[in-house]
C-alpha cells in the first residue's frame, strides 16, 4: 500500500498525493456530461470551476467513448477542443487533450496542451507515438481493443488482467520505440474499454499489476456504468443516474490511491481531491 504515487510523469506536479485529472468534454453525447459543456463559453467556465476547486490538469475531449458512440470529423473534433484548450492555457491551467487522433493531438499541442490521453494506446493512428516523441510532451497510454462502436464486442479474455497487463505492455513498448521518453508515459488499463462491468472490478483489485508496470497509473472510474450498476435500485434494478455515483466514485479514488495510482480521472474534482488527500495522509 503506498497512497503517495511512486512514479512520476516528467514535467507535471509531484504534490505528495496522487494527481487530480479535472474531466471536461466537449461533446453532446459522453454518458455523464454530455451536452453540457459543448458551447465554448460553457466549457471554458467549467474548466475555470474545476482549476478552482483544485484539479492538477483538466482533460480536454472533443469525441465521446461511450459505448456505441459514433465519431465525429476532425474538424468538428478540433472545433470542439482548440478553443477551449487556447484559454484554459492561457490562463495558466495544465491542460491535457483525450484525442485518438495525431492531427488534433498536434494542433492541441500548438495550443499549448502539455499531454495527450490516448484511449488507444496508439493504435487507431500511426502517427500518433511519433507525434508525442517529436513534440516532446506527456502521454496517456491506455489499454484498447477497438473503437466505441464495437468495443463492447470483445470482452472475451481467458486472463483478463495478464492480458491486459501483457496488451499494455507491448504499447509501452511500442511507445518507447518511437521515441517516447519512458519517464513522459502514463499507463491506464481503460476501465470500460471492451470490458464488462465485472471486469473492470477485477482489474480495479489488480491495480498493482500495473502499478508493477513501472510507469505512473491513471486511473478513470468516475461515474462509469460499472458504478451505476453497484448502486442500482435493490427494488427496480435501476442503476443509479449518473450524476449521483460521485461518492462512490471518491470511494474508488481512495482505493486507487492506495494502491498506487498516480492519478485520477475525475469528473467531481473537489470530491476526489479530498479522497486522494485522505489516502496521502493516511500512510
Ligand atoms: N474514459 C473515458 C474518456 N477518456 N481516458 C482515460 N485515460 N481513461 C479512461 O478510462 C477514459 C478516458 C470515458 O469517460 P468520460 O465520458 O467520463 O470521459
Amino acid at each position: 500500500m503506498n497512497a503517495v504515487p511512486t512514479h512520476y510523469v516528467a514535467g507535471l506536479p509531484r504534490p505528495d498525493r496522487a494527481l487530480v485529472m479535472g474531466v471536461l468534454n466537449v461533446t453532446p453525447d459522453s454518458f455523464s456530461d454530455g451536452g453540457r459543456w459543448l458551447e465554448p463559453d460553457r466549457a471554458i467556465a467549467h474548466g475555470h470551476e474545476l482549476v478552482t476547486e483544485g484539479a492538477d490538469l483538466i482533460d480536454v475531449g472533443g469525441e465521446s467513448t461511450r459505448p456505441g458512440a459514433a465519431r465525429p470529423s476532425v474538424e468538428e473534433e478540433l472545433r470542439r477542443v482548440l478553443p477551449v484548450v487556447r484559454a484554459l492555457t492561457r490562463a495558466g491551467a495544465l491542460v491535457s487533450v483525450d484525442t485518438m487522433r495525431a492531427s488534433v493531438a498536434r494542433s492541441a499541442i500548438e495550443s499549448g496542451a502539455i499531454m495527450i490521453n490516448d484511449v488507444s494506446g496508439g493504435l487507431a493512428d500511426p502517427a500518433m507515438l511519433p507525434l508525442i516523441a517529436e513534440a516532446g510532451v506527456a502521454y496517456v497510454c491506455m489499454h484498447w481493443r477497438g473503437h466505441s462502436d464495437q468495443m463492447q464486442r470483445h470482452t472475451g479474455y481467458d486472463d483478463l488482467v495478464a492480458e491486459v497487463v501483457g496488451a499494455l505492455g507491448v504499447r509501452l513498448e511500442a511507445a518507447r520505440a518511437a521515441g517516447i521518453p519512458a519517464d513522459r508515459i502514463a499507463v491506464d488499463p481503460g476501465l470500460g474499454f471492451a470490458k464488462t462491468g465485472d471486469q473492470n472490478w477485477i482489474l480495479l483489485a489488480a491495480l498493482d499489476r500495473f502499478v508493477g508496470l513501472g510507469h505512473p497509473l491513471l486511473v478513470a472510474a468516475s461515474r462509469k456504468t460499472f458504478l451505476g450498476a453497484l448502486l442500482a435500485d435493490p427494488s427496480t434494478g435501476e442503476h443509479r443516474r449518473t450524476l449521483d455515483r460521485d461518492d462512490a466514485s471518491a470511494a474508488v479514488a481512495v482505493l486507487a490511491a492506495r494502491a498506487g495510482a498516480w492519478c485520477i480521472r475525475a469528473h467531481a474534482v473537489r470530491s476526489t481531491l479530498d479522497a486522494v488527500k485522505v489516502a496521502a495522509r493516511w500512510e
